[in-house]
């Protein structure tokens, strides 16, 4: 019996604009582009008061919240905040599987914080990202990855559920369809005109009229509406080289100016680096976008960080355009891959819906 916890951040993009900027906190704010052509990114709950949410057009949401106060997407932010959050959840074990940046679960079958108990587990990781980072989190714990999503939204926001071995079939029973992840709205009309509600309703089908009705995804729903999902926590992927850059808001004019910022990309690299002792460092790479667009990049080998063959990069890569420089980057390469990251791998690549469900057979025997 495995432990899955589902961790997925409230607002997420909103609630990190809220914190920033106090004079936001009681007003509708939308994290998203104003043009006419934009769409809502994110909403924070006073504007989903309003019906405001994320992937409706801007103009759509300002009719009906005219108040609402349109912040601009800063993904880089987000995506610092989110690896923040992630390194308190790796803390408690090595597999954390990200779905978004807002979102991960973590198999802690084999933790031993809390005696291993997942939900004090997930109660603690909740606690120290909201002292740490001033954001609220919602959590599910469960027997598997479906559960566990299903239960991060039953008391969201800012709130867990767990859902116990010993209650999965009746929970399971009085489940709506429309919590199943992937039954969207066509799928949701078409089963209820064949009179299926809850789970319980399409525990009635076998698994041949599930995948006449519903095709592969059939196949799933039939382990999914008992409560079944064997898939696994896959943790992070694979990295195979690690980069820090900067777009800036004016371009850098030659290459005086470009060496003078380099010192601080390089720190950056550094620092980020150091989380990741174990990687082994096997090249060093250089990226310029010029004032035009025209992006460049040189690298050599190297195995040792150096701050000079980042330099000598730089010049190399400066001197093929010579002109305003836009966005600066510098990275690194690792070494080849281990056995087990190539195993990794070579999962990613088979179809992932295909392995989702390897125990099918087994149940179909019932
Ligand atoms: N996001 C986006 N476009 C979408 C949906 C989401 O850009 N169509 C971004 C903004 C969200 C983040 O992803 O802040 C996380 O998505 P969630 O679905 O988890 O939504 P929130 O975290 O914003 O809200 P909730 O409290 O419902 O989780
Ligand atoms: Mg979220």
């Amino acid at each position: 019996m495995r432990k899955i916890i589902h961790i997925d951040m409230d607002c997420f993009y909103a609630a990190i604009e809220m914190r920033e900027n106090p004079l936001l906190r009681d007003k509708p704010v939308a994290v998203g582009g104003d043009s006419l052509r934009s769409v809502i990114c994110t909403a924070n709950y006073k504007a989903r008061q309003y019906g405001v949410h994320a992937a409706m057009p801007t103009r759509h949401a300002l009719k009906r919240c005219p108040d609402l106060v349109l912040v601009p997407v800063r993904i880089q932010l987000y995506k610092k905040v989110s690896e923040q959050i992630r390194a308190i959840m790796q803390e408690y074990t090595d597999l954390v599987e990200p779905l978004s940046l807002d979102e991960a679960y973590l198999d802690v079958t084999n933790a031993t914080h809390h005696n291993g108990s997942a939900t004090l587990i997930a109660q603690e990781i909740r606690y120290r990202i909201f002292q740490q980072h001033a954001l609220t989190a919602s959590a599910g714990i469960s027997i598997n990855k479906f559960l566990a999503k299903v239960a991060s939204d039953w008391e969201k926001p800012n709130g867990q559920f767990t859902i116990y071995p010993e209650q999965v079939v009746q929970f399971v029973k009085q489940l709506p369809i429309r919590k199943i992840f992937g039954v969207g709205k066509v799928t949701q009309e078409k089963m209820h005109r064949m009179g299926v509600h809850t789970c319980l309703d399409l525990q009635r089908f076998s698994l041949t009229k599930m995948v006449e009705e519903f095709g592969k995804f059939g196949a799933q729903l039939y382990q999914l509406c008992r409560g079944i999902d064997e898939r696994e926590v896959k943790p992070h992927r694979v990295r195979k080289s690690l980069s820090v850059e900067e777009t800036f808001e004016q371009d850098l004019a030659d290459m005086q100016a470009c060496s003078a910022i380099l010192p601080k990309l390089f720190l950056e690299l550094q620092q980020r680096l150091q989380k990741r002792a174990e990687l082994n460092i096997h090249k060093h790479f250089i990226k310029i976008k010029f004032h035009d667009f025209k992006t460049t990049t040189a690298e050599v080998v190297a195995t040792q960080l150096s701050l000079p063959v980042f330099q000598s990069l730089l010049e190399k890569a400066f001197n093929r355009g010579h002109k305003a420089v836009r966005l600066l980057g510098v990275g690194v390469g690792f070494k080849e891959l281990t056995a087990e990251a190539q195993e990794d791998l070579f999962a990613l690549k088979n179809d992932e819906d295909e392995q989702k469900f390897p125990n099918l057979l087994k149940h179909q025997a019932l």
